[in-house]
């Protein structure tokens, strides 16, 4: 093959110089690059591309226009890119905090937002995740999932060059932009998906046409419906042009078609286009889609992983400082897989959000335990972002197969948690909404706000102060874990002030048919003054998330990737520790409403032998000594020691005697 490569290089290289490349000021700095990329680009491009007669053509193309996007790149970011080389993992220390808001929601416009660093400051964040703020369709468009130009901002936020404004400013204060890549569809109003309703069949091969039922229908056989509430089925039918369009989403969003190598070409040239832009972090949206292939799923298929490493093959040339996080609300093990080095370095933790809820909601926390310790491991040079809520709904994502370990039946269990969350199971302190049911599967998924679902709603309506202790407690030990698990933590804003449901959005008729906006929040002023006001809600919730963002930020041992689950020997209590030489974090969570003494040999256990302090109460924690947990409480026991007998790298337990 590696011949083969070569001659390949050799023909691309005589096209560039042929066009006069090569004479470019910049293409001896880029060369450098190619020489190291260009085999596996090339490989990559082949297994998607190899079968056409172009394909040498195709590679020939695609790598020139990568070279005007080099050309492109702004001298700050190149210095950027010298600074943050992705082997540098800079994602990985825990100085590093996240954050995701809409532009619209949180602060207007662009030039609102920098008015809110400040703010983001007072919460410690290096990362913030602006939700697609592109121009999109009036009215519904998945709350700018429908993209119709990834070059043109939505002009109700401002321009561009706000935009580029505002990365530069954030960069300034040590925050990275974060911005989706939403590569699996664009919405029925960009340009391409215009030409091809006008009838240019070179953008209906950007798209996925059919002109027989037949086909589509072949397809439809193993598809899942993605939004059941909304439409059935995976393709939409246009009268005028007598032709089934692939929509997995809604209609409005058409699915791209990447056996079409210009699509490839395209989408590679929108992505490099954001990172000029000064976005640093893509969110790779519904990467599971991306590859259709007849009898299968379609979903998590091996080609969708070699679009993702060819993008970021791409980068590498471009914007090599670019990372891509993977967005997979998927079986936990087709999520490892788009996490690699070579693909993914960072990753939503889908997993771990749904189990923190599943153990708030059965006070047990097994099935949690077992998630941590089979899945929680990732490879070298990457993370998990970890979160408590996002955009989306919840979906019940764990596996069969770990659920059965524990003798527990997946699909029950996932009816039993829809029916806690929305507030329907005897004792349940939560108030959710249903997302999505599938009358057919019986499938649904819950949304709702952190607070809301956590209890605070319920407590407050019902006057409840000790149900409200607990659940402002129970939410800030959602996010103490996520602050400690080993990753990157993400703040959904407004859970910061615990922001209940939003119930208004029924009245929007562009937002009456997603549920998913009762959790989507609306900037409040009054709630912002009430932060530092210790007698509310807000004020308690913040202090509290604040104290956790600034505790991990003063110590290394939070940034280690790994942890360990101990055994804290009662069924509501989660226990795992996390080591960086002779520091030893213990942290412990009682998933219970009810109060849990852990008797003296557990604590001893816990802590190996050794003292700690909690940095969360700063109170000492005497080995063998009864500890007593309050109800939802959370402990980050820090113990410091140079004595060789701490447990080594893998932890094991020592005998303290
Ligand atoms: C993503 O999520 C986005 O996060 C959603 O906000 C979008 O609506 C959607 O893509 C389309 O762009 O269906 O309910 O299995 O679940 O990719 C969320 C993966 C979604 C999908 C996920 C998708």
């Amino acid at each position: 093959m590696e011949k083969l490569w070569k001659l390949l290089y050799e023909q691309c290289a005589q096209r560039w110089e042929e066009r006069g490349l090569n004479k470019d000021p910049l293409w001896p700095e880029f060369k450098v690059r190619l020489d190291r990329e260009f085999y596996r680009l090339a490989e990559l491009l082949w297994r998607l591309y190899g079968n056409r007669p172009d394909f040498a053509y195709q590679v020939e193309t695609i790598i020139a226009h990568v070279f005007q996007a080099f050309q492109a790149r702004p001298e700050g970011l190149k210095e950027r890119d010298r600074q943050y080389p992705p082997e540098s993992a800079w994602f990985l220390s825990e100085q590093q905090v996240g954050a995701v808001a809409y532009v619209d929601r949180f602060a207007g416009t662009f030039r609102g937002l920098e008015k809110r660093i400040p703010y983001l400051k007072e919460l410690g964040v290096t990362y913030l995740h602006l939700m697609p703020f592109f121009k999109s369709p009036e009215g519904e468009n998945d709350g700018g999932y429908a993209v119709s130009s990834y070059r043109e901002t939505n002009p109700a936020l401002g321009t561009m060059e706000d935009l580029s404004h505002l990365a530069q400013t954030l960069a300034k204060e040590g925050i990275v932009l974060v911005a989706d890549f939403i590569f699996n569809h664009t919405s029925d109003e960009h340009l391409w998906a215009q030409r091809a309703k006008a009838g240019e069949g070179k953008y209906q091969d950007f798209y996925w046409f059919f002109t027989d039922v037949g086909e589509t229908e072949q397809y439809q056989k193993n598809l899942r419906d993605i939004f059941p509430e909304v439409r059935k089925g995976s393709f939409t039918y246009y009268g005028d042009l007598k032709r089934w369009v692939w929509t997995t989403f809604h209609s409005f969003q058409w699915d791209l078609n990447y056996r079409n190598p210009e699509v490839f070409d395209a989408m590679a040239g929108e992505m490099l286009f954001l990172a000029n832009a000064g976005i640093s972090i893509l969110r790779l949206d519904a990467v599971a889609f991306v590859w259709k292939e007849l009898g299968t799923p379609c979903e998590n298929l091996p080609q969708a992983h070699t679009i993702i490493q060819a993008f970021q093959s791409v980068t590498r040339l471009a914007a090599p400082s670019l990372l891509f996080k993977s967005e997979a609300i998927v079986h936990p093990d087709d999520i490892q897989k788009y996490i690699d080095l070579r693909e993914c370095q960072l990753s939503y933790n889908p997993l771990l959000m749904a189990e923190l809820w599943e153990a708030s909601a059965t006070k047990e926390v097994r099935l949690l335990a077992l998630s941590l310790r089979k899945r929680h491991s990732i490879s070298e040079g990457c993370a998990w972002v970890n979160y408590v809520r996002c955009h989306d709904d919840i979906g019940w994502t764990f596996a069969d197969e770990d659920a059965a370990e524990l003798g527990i039946k997946g699909n029950d269990h996932r009816n039993f948690l829809n029916a806690f969350y929305m507030g329907q199971f005897p004792g349940s302190f939560s108030r959710g909404v249903s997302f999505q049911y599938n009358p057919t599967t019986g499938d649904r998924r819950i949304c709702g706000s952190a607070a809301s679902l956590a209890g605070i709603e319920r407590a407050l309506e019902e006057g409840s102060g000790t149900d409200l202790e607990t659940a402002i407690r129970r939410l800030l030990l959602l996010y103490g874990v996520v602050f400690s698990a080993g990753g990157l933590p993400l703040l959904y804003l407004g859970d910061e002030l615990g922001t209940l449901n939003r119930y208004e959005y029924q009245d929007d008729p562009d937002q009456a048919n997603d549920s998913r906006w009762v959790h989507r929040p609306l900037w409040s002023d009054s709630a912002y003054k009430k932060r530092k006001d210790r007698s509310t809600v807000e004020g308690r919730v913040f202090a509290g998330i604040q104290k956790l963002s600034a505790i991990r930020r003063g110590h290394p041992v939070f940034g280690v990737p790994d942890l360990r689950v101990a055994d804290a020997r009662h069924p509501s209590v989660l226990a795992f520790h996390k080591q960086r030489e002779g520091t030893l974090l213990t942290v412990v969570g009682n998933f219970s409403e009810s109060p849990v003494r852990l008797p003296g040999p557990v604590v001893d256990s816990l802590l190996a032998g050794y003292n700690g302090r909690d940095l969360l109460t700063q109170t000492l924690v005497t080995s063998g000594e009864e500890l007593l947990l309050p109800p939802a409480a959370l402990l980050w026991i820090l113990t410091e020691t140079t004595d060789p007998r701490l447990p080594g790298p893998q932890m094991t337990r020592i005998d303290p005697s």
